[in-house]
Parts: structure tokens; sequence; C-alpha cells
């Protein structure tokens, strides 16, 4: 017996930022070393992702863990206990095992990926380790020259706001800031300005699901000027200091090709909502666009890509679903030139790193991404770092659930500059800015 074996396996359920009922997995070893990790849930899910596991019924509303709770403290339990927990494809290929299916429909999605990113944080903790340093320094896994940069939503709409626009994410990106804690800095500006220009104009409403200002606007371009105004009034110079990145998830106003802006009252074929949005990419500083077409029109995310891939960032999130075949296929195919990183589509952390090692093999840019419904857990700050993936994507600049990310994410990176004598740049990765038709 050493230090890295397990002893017990124990889940419990917890809350999350929705108040919705979700899975804590905390993961104790022979010595005492413990690690946690809790699964996180999205509204706007991709049709592929594994399958997360709710009771149904009456309480909660149906979106009770008791089941996969169970499956953690019963068949997990059992099958991980004595095992060595510094061997996570071992642990995550016997837990997939252990479940049998594809989509992780038996023990649940929930429940296998709480357990293992418990998993990596337990093995972590018995080096006495954060687990960011732990992979770069027992893994090697971490080239360690910059950190992620940040993507900050400033509006929410889409799923996260009872569709009052139709487009999700309104986010910026603070591509000419020259370190993680600046790109915050710039963002709270933006984000400061962003509340005066609505409160100015009466728009002041609330917020969404990932703590976005709530969009109060007559259609979904308006939210596109006023963000860019809003970045104009920080101070920062729009395209050049700060950015524009929009998540259009698609899939949620549109299949087969068809899609509904209800905002707008207008309907589009693939190429023209193509078009809007290149359209968007030439009038406003956007880098960045995810899942622009509806997940089931490889077609049209082909067509856009080509169109745009030299100067904007497409980024697979319903599309690629965090799947290292899926992100091989788009590269063949020339859909996206990025992949969202979302540990709890994938299932394990071994399957989400192999979706990132799969876009670095593509060439594709990579951001590690929380979920809409999120809590205090802070894996993908470490993995992201640990991994030296290039962007990081939380969702608002408000909200404990956020903040925990962001400011997990500064205090990994005065650990890192102390180490290095110097703080560390930050580099999206993004296409080269010289591209950009405005500014
Ligand atoms: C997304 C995420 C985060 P959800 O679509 O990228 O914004 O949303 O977790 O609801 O899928
Ligand atoms: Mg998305």
């Amino acid at each position: 017996m050493s230090k890295n074996n397990i002893k017990n396996v124990h889940a419990r359920q917890v809350w999350d930022s929705r108040g919705r009922p979700t899975v804590e997995v905390e993961i104790t070893l022979r010595y005492g070393a413990t690690g946690r990790a809790i699964a996180p849930a999205g509204a706007s899910t991709g049709a592929a992702e594994v399958l997360e596991l709710r009771d149904g019924g009456m309480r909660y509303g149906g979106l009770g863990v008791s089941g996969a709770i169970e499956a953690v403290n019963g068949q997990i339990h059992n099958l991980l206990k004595g095992k060595r927990v510094d061997d996570q494809a071992e642990i995550d290929r016997l837990l997939t095992e252990l479940d049998g299916t594809d989509n992780l429909g038996n023990l649940g999605g929930n429940a296998v990926i709480a357990t293992s990113m418990a998993a990596q944080h337990a093995a972590a903790a018995a080096e006495k380790l954060p687990l960011w340093q732990y992979l770069g320094i027992f893994r090697g896994e971490s080239d360690a020259s910059t950190l992620p940069l940040p993507e900050i939503q400033i509006f929410g709409g889409g799923a996260h706001a009872g569709h009052r626009v139709d487009i999700q994410d309104f986010m910026v990106i603070a591509i000419g800031a020259s370190s993680y804690a600046q790109s915050l800095e710039w963002t709270a500006d933006v984000y400061r300005a962003a509340g005066d220009i609505m409160a100015d104009s009466g728009r002041l409403q609330g917020v969404a699901d990932e703590g976005g200002f709530w969009p109060a606007f007559d259609n979904n371009e308006e939210a596109l000027e006023t963000l860019t105004r809003a970045i104009e009034k920080s101070g920062h110079r729009p395209g050049e200091d700060v950015a524009i990145s929009l998540d259009i998830a698609a899939s949620e106003f549109g299949t087969g090709g068809n899609y509904r802006l209800a905002r707008d009252d207008r309907e589009f074929d693939s190429d023209h909502l193509s078009g809007l949005l290149v359209d968007w990419t030439e009038r406003f500083p956007v880098v960045s666009i995810e899942d622009p077409l509806g997940e089931d029109d490889s077609r049209g995310i082909i067509r856009f890509t080509w169109a745009v891939s030299k100067r904007v960032q497409v980024v697979g999130d319903d599309y690629l679903v965090t799947n290292a075949e899926r992100v091989a296929q788009a590269a063949k195919d020339g859909a996206c030139n990025a992949v969202l990183i979302k540990p709890n589509q994938a299932g394990t952390v071994s399957y989400t790193k192999a979706a990132f090692e799969a876009a670095k093999t593509a060439g594709y840019g990579a951001i590690i991404s929380a979920r809409s419904g999120e809590t205090e857990d802070t894996t993908i700050v470490h993995l992201g770092v640990g991994w030296g993936v290039k962007q990081l994507k939380v969702g608002s600049f408000t909200r404990s659930e956020r903040m925990a990310k962001w400011n997990e994410g500064l205090r990994i990176a005065e650990a890192i500059s102390n180490a290095a004598g110097g703080s560390l740049p930050v580099d999206g990765n993004l296409p080269p800015r010289s591209a950009f038709p405005w500014g």
C-alpha cells in the first residue's frame, strides 16, 4: 500500500449556481490526502455529449441526482478502492468500462466526471502540490510559457436568458493585455462601462444564468453595438486592446439548416445566417465565433470556416462536444479552427485531454470552458494551466461561481510569475491581428 492507494470514494449532493442539485465526489487516499470535485451542468447542451443522469419524478423538479450519487458510493467506490490514484488513464478506463455504454448512461456522466476530476486532485494532493503544478511537474504536460487568455461574458442571451435575444454569449477578450491580471482589469472596465450604458438607457434589468447583464435589447445587433460602445467608453481600443467574442449557440434556434432569429423576427437558411455573421465580423471587432451554425449543419460550418478562418477563430462546442474523433474529423473537413474543451461533455479527464491533444495535432485553438450551471469548483483552471490550454471561458465577471475561477487563475499566475521571476504573458493563440478588417 502506498500513499497513492485509494481508500474511499464518497459522493454527496451539493447545489449549483442555478439552485439545482449536483454531484460532489471526494476521494480519500491511504495516508489521508484527499481530492474533491463537483460536476457542472450545461443548458445549451450538444446532442452528442455524455449523459447527465437525473432522477426524474417530482422531487427537485425531476433534477435530483440520487442515482448518480448511489453509483459513486456503491459501484464506483467498490471499483476504485485500493487502486492507484496516480494512473489517471487507468482510472478513467476502469470507469468507462464499468459503465459499458458510449454516453456513460449507466453510471451517469455527472457521477463519472466528478470522480475522474476528484482523482486528479487526490493524485496532486498526495504529492502536496496544487493540480496545475502536479500536471506540469509530474506529467510534463505544461509548456507554462503563457497563461490562458480569458474570454468573459458581458451580456448573456439564448437559453441562459429566456431567449431574450437569440445569440447566447456576448463576450470580450482583452487581446492587447500583457498579463492575465491585466486582462481581468480591462474586462472589469468594460463590464462597468456596459453597466453604465444599460443604466443610462433604462435597460438595466438583472443578470442572465452566467452572470452577464440581462440582454434588454430590441435586436441582436444592438447588443453588439452596445458592447462595442462599452469597450470604447471603458477607455480601451475596440479590436486593439479588447475584442468581441460571440457564442451563437445556433442549435438553439435552428435545425436542418433553417434558423429563426426570433428577436429580429427573421428567418435564415444556412448561407444567409453565415452571411449575417460574416457581416458582423467585418463591422464589429469580433475575433471569435462559437457554434456559428447548428450542430447538424456541417456543410454550413465548413462554408463559414472557409470564409473567415484566416481572421476569426471559429469554435466548435455543441458541434465537437470535446470529442477527439470529432476534432480529427473536423480538421479533415475544414470545419472550425478551434475547439471548446468542457470536461463534462467528454465524461472523463482522459477523454478531455485527448480532445485537447487532437486540437493541438490539428493545429486548432483550444478554450477550456465552464458550463452555465457551475459551482465553486476550479478544476478547469488547473487543467487549463497544467495542460497549457491557451484560452479560458468561465462566463461573466460577476457571481462567485465565476469569480472563484478567475481568482484561482490570479493565484496560479502569481505563483508561476514568482517562480519565473516576472509575470508571464497571456497568449490566446488567436488569428493574427493584422488580418482584422477594422481598427
Ligand atoms: C456554452 C456553455 C457556456 P452551456 O454553450 O458554451 O456558455 O453553455 O453550459 O449551457 O452549454
Ligand atoms: Mg457554447
